[in-house]
């Protein structure tokens, strides 16, 4: 066993003496993940060892900064931070992966434990179908054992004195009948199920509700049945001069932006170094140092007994990485899309490869950059128009039922829009209803009744971004403009009022933190060491999403594990290990580890701050959502205020491309002959996307192109 180790070493010392060295924030390679696993096992028997979150523990952020301003000079020492269990105690272990050493290890004694691992979630699910009381259940209920799928839901934490890492086991009911099985819950029976030991601790059967029936839950287009419609004809993005991005390893330049970006099992694609091209000072200038979605907190509104834990913390219980779903080209991400993989380390340490994990394609929706239309200078209409193209990085995650699109959306003038749209399969319940009408008096059945048998349960969604803004530098302050009504004192003039401006620094954390809604006000962070030329601080404002704020009482359990969402924004003085809004172990965690505990009274003025931004909604399900839910989108945006000079997108240059005379798709014809090779490949791309087979072009002579069927015989017509 030691030589293979020793080979296994001395293969990876080769591999790192040839290969080029990562970038400081590139995330651990699946080489890399080996070599954490061997470094980690070497020290802790890998019988009794679970990897809980394996990710990179970047470099101080001085270092990188100095690496920065010449990357190749030398390579900053690659370290990994990993949450382990063993023996049934929660480890946290820094490895260095040049020394291949472990150069930190220590128990942690706090509350709360690591994120859940799908290999335990999968284990625990089978439990139920061992255990006889259970079995008993399903007989009882006239079901079929070989339809149910089981699943694992954590608990929280609800004043308990000790705590274990349990879960609770629900079930539904699947079979070729329907893949929704969240539309088909086992309602009434539950389990508690112990992580660590893999065993069923209690088992609850309280009451019987029939199982929804299997008929209109169905979403696969395969499984349904005429008539289909809306008939949508596609859309193909074609871009006859390639993309306009490059990628280089993890590092991305569009147009006027470049950034990198990371992919963490925890919470997803963590986006850094986003600096923006300035025409006029001639370089790049800083926007954002680090941004990540820290937190998603979905706590569900049913207080009764199989329902009340139901408080989910998707990045800290479930990994929103982990989470990741494979996109699938021309149906989650446009035709001009570029796809990349991600990697994480499972249960074992053995690295997991995420195909297709984001896509990056430049967007064009139709819209409108800018324009004008001038008529008021006799004899002339003058119109100026730009259209609006945007850079897209995407990841959509699928947390058990819900699947989360998470996009970051880079525009040419500045602005970066956090797009979030929410869809899958709804949290539902079993319920004894199939009209609103049975529903009466005080009956409160916490949800919308959404077919026979089928509640849509209420429930919030709370996405806390974690924003290190460094606008031109470092030491950035806060600023809140708000918009006071005044009375007008002139009395030779008749307006009574106005409204006007008035801006306040934030001294300390607690003058930034901000409920959303109550008063008009700008929020921004600012650069107060640099103006532009007209005397103007230069700074990002931020643009919020829908606002909601969180409806539980405060001193409930749940909030107080989600009272990072008191209040939609916080900002703090940047501290390295402050990055999960949530705390680091957030399974039945007890709120002693939140941003609202950190978050106290430290000076933040002209300091290196993180912007913590909490965008959220109430959600009522409607019957619209049911059986699977068209996309919900919501986001936000930073905008650039006062940063540059003038309109940055004043001169921007599009390529505008030319349209053939003819519809292609409807006048299409194989053989047909085209003056314009651009008009040629549009054709043949949108005819061959539509009928899926090939065509190619025939070239004849320099100025004529002909389209031929390159299939013959299957289908071509
Ligand atoms: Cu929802």
């Amino acid at each position: 066993m030691k030589i293979k180790i020793v080979v296994v070493l001395v293969l990876i010392q080769v591999y790192w003496s040839c290969a080029e060295p990562p970038h400081p924030l590139d995330p651990l390679s699946p080489s890399e993940l080996n070599l954490v696993r061997t470094i980690v096992t070497n020290s802790y028997p890998a019988s009794n060892l679970t990897f809980h979150h394996v990710a990179l523990d970047e470099p101080d952020k001085p270092q990188i900064l100095s690496w920065l301003s010449s990357p190749h000079s030398r390579a900053l020492p690659r370290r990994a931070f990993v949450v382990a269990r063993f023996k049934k105690q929660s480890l946290e272990i820094t490895v260095d992966l040049s020394t291949r050493s472990i150069i930190s290890s220590r128990v942690y004694k706090g509350h709360g434990f690591p994120t859940l691992t799908f290999a335990e979630q999968g284990l625990v699910s089978k439990l139920p179908f061992s255990y006889e009381p259970f079995k008993d259940s399903i007989k009882k209920r006239g079901l079929n054992m070989s339809e149910v799928v089981c699943a694992a839901f954590t608990v929280g934490w609800y004043g308990e004195e000790n705590t274990k890492r349990i879960v609770k086991v629900k079930c539904y009911y699947a079979n070729a009948a329907t893949a929704n099985l969240y539309a088909r819950p086992v309602e009434g029976v539950s389990m508690v199920a112990d992580l660590d030991d893999m065993t069923i601790l209690s088992f609850s059967d309280r009451f019987g509700i029939p199982v929804p029936k299997a008929e209109g839950t169905e979403y696969r287009a395969s499984k349904l049945k005429p008539p289909f419609g809306p008939k949508l004809n596609g859309i193909n993005v074609t871009q006859p001069h390639g993309p306009g991005f490059a990628i280089d390893g993890h590092s991305v330049s569009w147009a006027n932006w470049k950034f990198h970006l990371g992919f963490d099992f925890r919470v997803g694609p963590i986006i850094s170094l986003v600096s923006i091209y300035d025409m006029e000072k001639h370089k790049y200038r800083e926007v954002l140092y680090r941004g990540f979605i820290s937190e998603v907190y979905v706590p569900y509104e049913d207080p009764t007994e199989e329902w009340y834990y139901t408080t989910y913390f998707d990045c800290g219980e479930y990994g929103f990485g982990q989470s990741a779903s494979s996109l699938e080209p021309l149906r989650d991400c446009p035709s001009n899309a570029h796809f990349l993989d991600a990697f994480y380390a499972d249960a074992n340490g053995k690295p997991v490869k995420i195909t297709n994990a984001f896509c990056i394609f430049e967007k064009y929706a139709g819209d409108i950059m800018w324009r004008h239309t001038e008529i008021a200078i006799p004899n002339q209409v003058i119109t100026e128009a730009r259209a609006d193209v945007s850079l897209v990085v995407r990841m959509v995650s699928t947390v058990g039922n819900y699947d989360y699109i998470v996009d970051w959306e880079f525009k040419p003038s500045g602005s970066i829009k956090f797009g979030v749209g929410l869809t899958g399969i709804l949290g539902m319940k079993g319920g004894a209803y199939s009209n609103m009408d049975q529903i009466k008096g005080e009956i409160d059945i916490h949800g919308t009744l959404l077919s026979d048998n089928t509640i849509g349960v209420y429930h919030d969604h709370f996405f806390t971004y974690y924003l290190d803004l460094d606008i031109d530098g470092q030491r950035n302050s806060f600023v809140k403009t708000t918009l006071e009504t005044r009375k007008v004192k002139d009395h030779k003039i008749p307006r009574k009022s106005y409204w006007t401006a008035v801006t306040e620094t934030a001294k300390t954390e607690a003058d930034a933190r901000v409920k959303l809604g109550l008063e008009a006000a700008e929020l921004a962070v600012v650069n107060p060491n640099k103006k532009t030329k007209q005397g103007n601080k230069i700074g990002y404002r931020l643009l919020p999403g829908s606002v909601a704020h969180p409806l539980l009482a405060s001193d409930d359990y749940p909030q107080i594990r989600g009272a990072f969402s008191n209040y939609n924004v916080w900002v703090t003085p940047y501290n390295k290990s402050e990055k999960w809004a949530s705390g680091r172990f957030v399974d039945r965690s007890r709120g002693d580890d939140t941003l609202a505990v950190w978050s106290r009274d430290r000076e933040i003025e002209k300091k290196d701050i993180v912007l913590w931004y909490t965008m959220g909604l109430h959600h009522v399900p409607a019957q619209e959502d049911y059986p699977v839910m068209p996309t919900l989108s919501t986001g936000f945006e930073l905008r650039p205020t006062n940063f540059f000079e003038a309109n940055p997108v004043l001169k921007t240059i599009i390529t505008i491309l030319s349209v053939p005379d003819d519809d292609p798709v409807d006048e299409f014809e194989v053989g047909q002959e085209f003056a314009d090779k651009e008009a040629t490949v549009m054709a043949v791309k949108t005819y061959s996307i539509r009928r899926a087979v090939e065509y190619k072009i025939l070239e004849s002579d320099r100025l004529k192109y002909t389209v031929q069927c390159a299939n013959f015989g299957q289908g071509c017509r």
